[in-house]
């Protein structure tokens, strides 16, 4: 992508609203544009990374063996009066009326409306089991909506529903999801702690809340210091026993803030940690809680008809964006994590019209473009610092500089903006760099 053929409206000054960075950073990398109260629009830099999260989203669901559908995102009030949420949703959920004066919503979540999906074509246990899953918005009418798309009232969800047919084969499904989750946090460079937690207006007496730790984090937590030295999870068999796996990640005491008793802590003050952090994913096993309320049932191997057991699964995807941010900044901007990275590289021109300059800049993009690191190149007409200034904003992990005097000499610079290492090396071996993604 030419930056003077793209939109990217990075702003100069620190927008006063923005209480938090990860705010702060993607308003001024122009990412997204405040619409209302917790409402926003996504602009081109900003779906780009939206978009690259929610693929690794995706992908490991499709792993864990998830099957991928699209609710609406309007859902009529009956299926919410049988299940018994509509009145116990209150002042969150935004209500509707249709021309025909029907009440309808705006889905906050969708149990009951893929409940009913279950119930209208399933009724035997051979079936099962089976986990759906959409990537949808949702709307929460959040009396505080606050730090930017951190807590909107219009979000991007991963929500996944499974259903088995007895609580132990829930279990089964609860823990693909549990440790896909760590893996999914993982990859897009996150140690994501699993803690205890409650369940709230979804149900249900089993949930675990995955939390990243950040100052600003929204929810108090209460872990176990040896979380802070935790392998990430890599690869996992998805048709082994995941049992032991989840006990070893639930053994370690890891408690958010409403779960936490200080009066009966099993761990001693000496190992606690109490900090705060961000919740960027839920999951639950209610059981049958909506199977029972809404008929959901199916004929086990007796023949006798019983309500499935269901869990659900969130990932708040939007929230990511500003979730990764928070992990991974500095003064100068974002350092974007390679897997989300909006561009792999950015190729500055430090003098568009020189013909030496235009010749190189040209040749490396062309090259990176060819080679699928999906590069930007800065062809603005602007000065050299407030070039350099603008790629460490908006934080591509890897910048190739071209400029008048490097090219006298037969280099260029580049710069790795997560280590800071800086190199002037010749436009080839530059090349060379940043498709080995060679880190000093
Ligand atoms: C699980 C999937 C649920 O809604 N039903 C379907 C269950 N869980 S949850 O915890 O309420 O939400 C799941 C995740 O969504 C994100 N999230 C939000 N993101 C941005 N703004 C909000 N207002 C907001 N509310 C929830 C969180 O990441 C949460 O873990």
């Amino acid at each position: 992508m030419r930056l003077s053929q793209y939109f990217l409206p990075l702003l100069k000054e620190t927008p006063k609203e923005a209480q938090i960075a990860s705010h702060r950073l993607m308003l001024r990398a122009g990412m997204i544009q405040q619409s209302s109260a917790g409402i926003y629009s996504w602009l081109p830099l900003g779906k780009k990374v939206l978009d690259k999260i929610e693929e690794i989203v995706r992908e490991e669901q499709n792993r864990a063996g998830a099957l991928e559908i699209l609710m609406p995102t309007i859902q009529p009030a009956e299926l919410w009066q049988e299940s018994g949420r509509y009145d116990d949703y209150g002042a969150e959920m935004l209500r509707i009326r249709d021309r025909h004066d029907r009440d309808m919503l705006y889905g906050p979540t969708n149990e009951e409306q893929i409940t009913d999906i279950f119930r209208s074509h399933l009724r035997s246990y051979k079936a099962l089991p089976l986990n759906m899953y959409h990537i949808q918005w949702k709307f929460r009418d959040e009396v505080r909506p606050r730090f930017g798309i951190m807590r909107g009232r219009e979000f991007l969800m991963k929500d996944a529903y499974s259903f088995d047919l007895d609580a132990d084969k829930a279990r089964v499904a609860y823990n693909k999801m549990f440790v896909s989750y760590l893996k999914t946090f993982a990859r897009m460079g996150l140690t994501a702690i699993p803690m205890e937690a409650d369940t709230g207006p979804i149900g249900g007496d089993m949930s675990h809340e995955f939390i990243i730790l950040a100052e600003t984090g929204e929810s108090g937590v209460y872990f176990h210091k040896d979380w802070l030295n935790t392998d990430l999870i890599t690869d996992i068999d998805y048709d082994q026993d995941l049992q032991p796996v989840v006990d070893k990640f639930t053994s370690l005491y890891a408690r958010a803030d409403e779960k936490h008793d200080p009066d009966n802590c099993p761990i001693s003050a000496a190992d606690l940690m109490v900090l705060r952090g961000i919740e960027i994913g839920h999951i639950f096993y209610f059981g049958e809680k909506y199977s029972a309320a809404m008929g959901a049932t199916v004929s086990g191997p007796d023949g006798k008809p019983v309500p499935v057991h269901m869990g659900s699964y969130g990932i708040g995807v939007s929230r990511l964006v500003g979730g990764i941010i928070e992990a991974s900044h500095d003064d100068k901007g974002i350092i974007w994590p390679d897997s989300v990275a909006p561009f792999g590289a950015a190729v500055v021109n430090l003098k568009p019209g020189d013909a030496v300059c235009e010749a190189a800049a040209g040749d490396l993009y062309e090259k990176l473009m060819k080679a699928g690191l999906d590069p930007l190149l800065d062809d603005r007409d602007e000065r050299p610092g407030a070039k350099l200034a603008s790629m460490d904003l908006i934080g591509i992990p890897w910048q190739i500089v071209v400029g008048p005097r490097g090219m006298d000499n037969g280099v260029v610079e580049v710069k790795h903006r997560k280590s800071g290492e800086t190199v002037e090396i010749s436009p080839e071996s530059a090349l060379n760099k940043v498709l080995a993604n060679d880190i000093a």
